[in-house]
């Protein structure tokens, strides 16, 4: 059976996923358990009557399980464990907190107009506890096995670091090289396929994600 999605569509471009992170985990989750699936690219800027009679919150990742949609990506991480339990993604409870103040202290850093707020500190903070985390535990965030602390983190760490190079022209330091090397994409950009439904690995949809953060950039500078 090919369970249908509706996630973000890229602001300006209806056919390129989105800039969502909880889109982007709902789908790597499916990819990471080779779940079958279909998405639907849902503009925000301009939601479709069917998904608001579905989802009357308006509110991207939802997914159709046994006939009823159901919205949020912790719920539907949730459901897709119990349902699809091969391979296992579930974090164990001591990890599952790790990197979860990133993308907060990231948020409040790219909003900050005063660099003497104590926000950059804080987001290098947070970004230091996770490579001393990886360091400790690495390569991902459990181990040596992916789980589903790593499909949420991800998307938001890529985020991070296009939107403040871009913004604020702010990279992670250097010496933060197990972050560094978590993110770094192990496949070219070029070897991508370009519909998401088609991508059969964690790394390769990832790749994918930057390119649409960079194209909603692009946006951006246009003027959008
Ligand atoms: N807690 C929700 C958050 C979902 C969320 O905030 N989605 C945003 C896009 S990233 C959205 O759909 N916003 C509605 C809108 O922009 O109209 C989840 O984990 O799924």
């Amino acid at each position: 059976m090919v369970l249908e999605i509706a996630v973000k569509a890229a602001v300006g471009a209806p056919d390129i996923l989105g800039d969502c992170p909880f889109s982007q985990r709902a789908l790597l989750t499916l990819e990471e358990k080779k779940i079958p699936y279909k998405s639907h690219l849902i503009n925000l800027s301009d939601k479709p009557q069917w998904f608001l009679e579905v989802n009357p919150e308006g509110k991207v990742p939802v997914v159709k399980f046994d006939d009823k949609w159901v919205a949020d990506s912790d719920v539907i991480v949730g459901i897709l464990e119990e349902k699809y339990p091969g391979p296992s993604l579930a974090t164990p409870p001591e990890f599952a907190s790790v990197g979860s103040k990133i993308f907060p202290s990231f948020v409040k850093f790219l909003k900050s107009k005063d660099p003497n707020d104590g926000s950059e500190q804080a987001l290098l903070e947070e970004l230091k506890a996770l490579d001393d985390h990886l360091k400790a535990h690495g390569p991902f965030i459990a181990g040596e096995k992916i789980s589903a602390v790593d499909l949420s983190l991800a998307p938001k760490l890529y985020h991070l670091e296009v939107a403040l190079a871009h913004f604020k022209n702010w990279t992670i330091p250097d010496k933060l090289t197990h972050v560094l090397n978590y993110i770094k994409p192990q496949a070219p950009p070029e070897t991508l396929r370009s519909d998401p439904s088609e991508f059969d690995s964690f790394i390769s949809l990832l790749g994918q994600i930057i390119r649409n953060i960079l194209f909603v950039i692009g946006v951006y500078d246009m003027g959008g």
